[in-house]
């Protein structure tokens, strides 16, 4: 990372005072060439990958809140790419391999830190589906290794391996090169690279109208006035199907709550993710020490930012069943966001029935470690008005096709 002595004394001794913004807030001009809705990871790297790349830089990025302030900001931050189908492992695959560079690409640290992910078996059913997906990933040149009840016991001794346990484990796969970063720094990082490019970041801009002549978009009606587009981008997670109806076409997503905790800060006691779909948990320890703790999403359609309760106690309850010693630790906060499920449990990234109009969109409860390489192809497919090699497969065009690709059992938790 590009830092000086001399420009870390300076910080260190600044009191943490007159620091510069990191991008500026421009007021909306008139018109852009391409205009991105939605300031979260996918939007923000979209832009910054659009003027590095394809050297457009005429882009504005409106966020309705603050950037970050939506799933970006809000996710357990699992890095991986276990997935069972060749054109997802080849997309994971390289967003994990840009989360590799990317502090250096950004020059801003995002804390990546590849921890490994293991995920819990428990019976010989998931054991033998473990292996058809060990045997796919190992074709696509992703490794990952099989963990023994010994294994885990050495390596995560607060789990209950015991035979005698709630729903006892059997084994486990592990993908060492998962990892996990700071979700915020991801945003504030593509968003000071794209700022730096000559992007307009827009926050407190809200889109309420999309605007049409014929099948193509002219304009989008904001909170902060009317705003010309060459081109419109929507990358606005679990409100897709919301910007869609304004634009007048229909999304085949579904938005749900996905919640998560994290307990009060803990001595190092986790030094990995770890997981079980069939118990329905994940675990990790953050760098402040507490407990991030995740499961499914909840069972009902929802815009409601909140999440229910029920959920929040089936989490705690199978978190017990595998780390019964944290039954006296303290939960400090519960929170949710909204997330955006297509039926197959894979991504859209795709144009739209409308011209010049494109999505990013049906990343689930699994966008987070697709940031980097969702902004390369929505870039691409924007810039170019075809997919990438990596999004051919993402089109919106399979759910009249028939060409799905289900990922719903290498999701981590259900989509
Ligand atoms: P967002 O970050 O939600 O950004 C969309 C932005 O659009 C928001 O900031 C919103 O305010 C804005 N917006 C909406 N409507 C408008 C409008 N009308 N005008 C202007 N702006 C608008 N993924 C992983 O890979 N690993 C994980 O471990 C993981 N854990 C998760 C845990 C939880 C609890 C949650 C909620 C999600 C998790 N995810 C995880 C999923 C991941 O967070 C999302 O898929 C990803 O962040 C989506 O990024 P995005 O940029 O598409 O959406
Ligand atoms: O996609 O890896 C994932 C994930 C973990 C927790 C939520 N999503």
């Amino acid at each position: 990372m590009r830092y000086s002595i001399a420009s870390l004394l300076r910080n260190a001794l600044s009191y943490h005072e007159h620091w510069p913004q990191a991008w500026r807030s421009p007021a909306p001009k008139p018109r852009y060439e391409v205009v991105i809705i939605g300031g979260g990871g996918h939007g923000l790297a979209t832009a910054y990958y659009l003027a590095k790349n394809h050297g457009i830089t005429d882009i504005a990025v409106l966020e309705k809140g603050w950037i970050g302030g939506g799933n970006t900001g809000r996710n357990t931050t699992g890095i991986r790419s276990n997935y069972l189908h060749d054109a997802s492992a080849a997309f994971y695959d390289y967003s994990v391999r840009l989360y590799e560079e990317l502090s250096r690409t950004l020059n801003y640290n995002i804390m990546f830190s590849q921890r490994g992910l293991v995920s819990l078996m428990h019976s010989d059913a998931e054991l033998a589906q473990a292996d058809r997906l060990r045997n796919a990933l190992h074709a696509n040149g992703i490794e990952t290794d099989f963990m023994t009840v010994a294994d885990l016991a050495r390596e995560i001794p607060l789990l209950d391996t015991s035979p005698d346990a709630r729903y006892p484990v059997i084994g486990a796969v592990r993908q060492k090169r998962a990892g996990t970063a700071r979700h915020d720094a991801v945003a504030w990082a593509y968003a000071r690279a794209a700022d730096g490019l000559g992007v307009h970041i827009i926050q407190d801009c809200a889109v309420r109208g999309i605007r049409r002549e014929g099948d193509r978009v002219t304009a989008l009606e904001t909170t902060q006035g009317n705003i010309a587009a060459g081109r419109v981008a929507i990358a606005v997670a679990g409100h897709s199907s919301v910007l869609a109806e304004m634009a007048g076409f229909r999304l085949p997503i579904v938005s749900y709550a996905l919640q998560a905790v994290v307990s009060e800060p803990l001595k190092p006691m986790l030094d990995t993710i770890v997981g079980s779909t069939a118990v329905h948990v994940y675990l990790t320890q953050s760098d402040k020490g507490e407990l991030v703790i995740g499961a499914s999403r909840d069972g009902y359609p929802s815009y409601a930012q909140r999440g229910s309760f029920g959920t929040v106690e089936d989490m705690m309850a199978a978190g017990l069943a595998l780390f019964p010693t944290l039954g006296r630790v303290k939960l400090l906060r519960q929170w949710a966001g909204i997330v955006d499920v297509a039926p197959d449990a894979s991504p859209i990234v795709s144009k739209t029935p409308v011209a010049n109009l494109y999505i990013s969109t049906g990343w689930g409860t699994g966008g987070f470690k697709a940031i980097p390489a969702g902004g390369v192809v929505f870039a691409h497919t924007i810039a170019l008005d075809r997919p990438h090699a990596l999004n051919e497969r993402y089109g919106l065009d399979r759910f009249t096709s028939g060409r799905l690709m289900d990922e719903n059992a290498a999701a981590a938790v259900r989509h």
